[in-house]
């Protein structure tokens, strides 16, 4: 039996998983819209999934009986009240990253799916889909370097648009690095700091771009991330991890060299919808998949939780200009 997913917010992301449940997820079907602006869900609606129903709130369409599970892809600071009203309807919930736009958010998001006694929430942190993280996983798991020692990883968009404040370099940009590194060293964070170095001329000076954090892991390791959101060349994603014995290194996607006009060259995506494509679709298999098994699989909203945790640190680390502690509430046992 079809899974049926009723999706709140169909912008970019939210109007390409849309698509990708319409055409390409197995198991799914397009039951009902909604978004802020009535007429974007009707035209996303009448391209891919006619038969769709456009609701006129997001509660409408959480309540719908024709909704077995929601996916949120609407703006960060509605995440956690959609999430919260899924959960008290006992629906599974897909939400893009971040969970809520707080940790003190994850905590009431954390608290309601305990109460609720089992698993219904999946975040999306994208990249624990993608090939290439899912290879430095294998390897750090099997000990092919020994223990990890020190990471380094730069997270670079080539522009921001004018909205992009500096706390959201950390809590919409970095929060996918921190994500990236618990669940690649199946640790959390102790502390952060944020350095900046010379802004560029690109971007309004407030924002101060880029910025270098440094985290450290309950075990010791140190990871510094650069976050670059007007880098101009590219969507482009860098991880090192070394270890006692070598060092494993995410591989650039697989995209063939043009040599012409004197040159040899590979393309660099542009975008975070073209570099994570194929890693989009693993992920809302993965819930659809796990919507029908009644068991999710993928990051729970204790990852959701540290996430924002850690980023949050980073931002008073932003203003404090000092290392800040990150200290974190007991895990709950749903979560174990
Ligand atoms: C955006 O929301 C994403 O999730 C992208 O992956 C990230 O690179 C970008 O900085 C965020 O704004």
């Amino acid at each position: 039996m079809s899974v049926r997913l009723g999706f709140i917010g169909t912008g970019d992301l939210g109007a390409d998983h849309v698509r990708r449940c319409a055409n390409i997820i197995s198991g799914a079907t397009v039951s009902a819209l909604y978004n802020r602006t009535q007429s974007r869900a009707e035209d996303v609606a009448r391209q891919f999934a006619p038969e769709a129903r456009v609701t006129a709130t997001p509660e409408e369409l959480i309540e719908s009986p024709q909704v077995d599970a929601v996916v949120i892809s609407s703006a960060s600071q509605t995440h956690e009240d959609l999430v919260l009203k899924a959960i008290q309807a006992g629906k599974y919930v897909f939400c893009e990253k971040p969970l809520a736009t707080t940790a003190e958010g994850c905590v009431r998001i954390l608290h309601a799916e305990s109460a609720a006694g089992k698993r219904l929430v999946q975040v999306g942190f994208v990249r624990v889909y993608d090939e290439g993280y899912l290879n430095l996983k294998s390897l750090i798991d099997t000990k092919a370097i020994g223990s990890v020692l020190m990471a380094h990883a730069a997270h670079r968009n080539p522009t921001s648009g004018p909205h992009y404040t500096r706390e959201m370099l950390m809590s919409e940009t970095l929060i996918h690095d921190v994500n990236t590194f618990h669940w690649l060293l199946g640790e959390s964070f102790t502390a952060a700091q944020v350095l900046y170095p010379r802004s560029t001329s690109k971007a309004d000076a407030t924002l101060q771009d880029p910025q270098l954090v440094i985290l450290e892991t309950e075990s010791g390791v140190l990871i510094d991330v650069e976050v670059f959101v007007n880098c101009q060349f590219g969507y482009d994603v860098q991880c090192a991890l070394i270890g006692e014995s070598g060092e494993v290194r995410l591989p650039e996607p697989a995209r063939a060299t043009v040599r012409r006009n004197g040159q040899n060259h590979t393309a660099i995506t542009m975008g975070c919808k073209e570099r994570f494509e194929a890693a989009y679709d693993r992920e809302l298999q993965a819930f659809v998949d796990g919507v029908a098994a009644g068991k999710l699989t993928g990051p729970d909203s204790w990852a959701g939780y540290v996430a924002s945790a850690t980023t949050d640190a980073c931002i008073r680390a932003q203003k404090s200009g000092k290392r800040e502690d990150i200290r974190l509430i007991p895990q709950p046992d749903v979560y174990r």
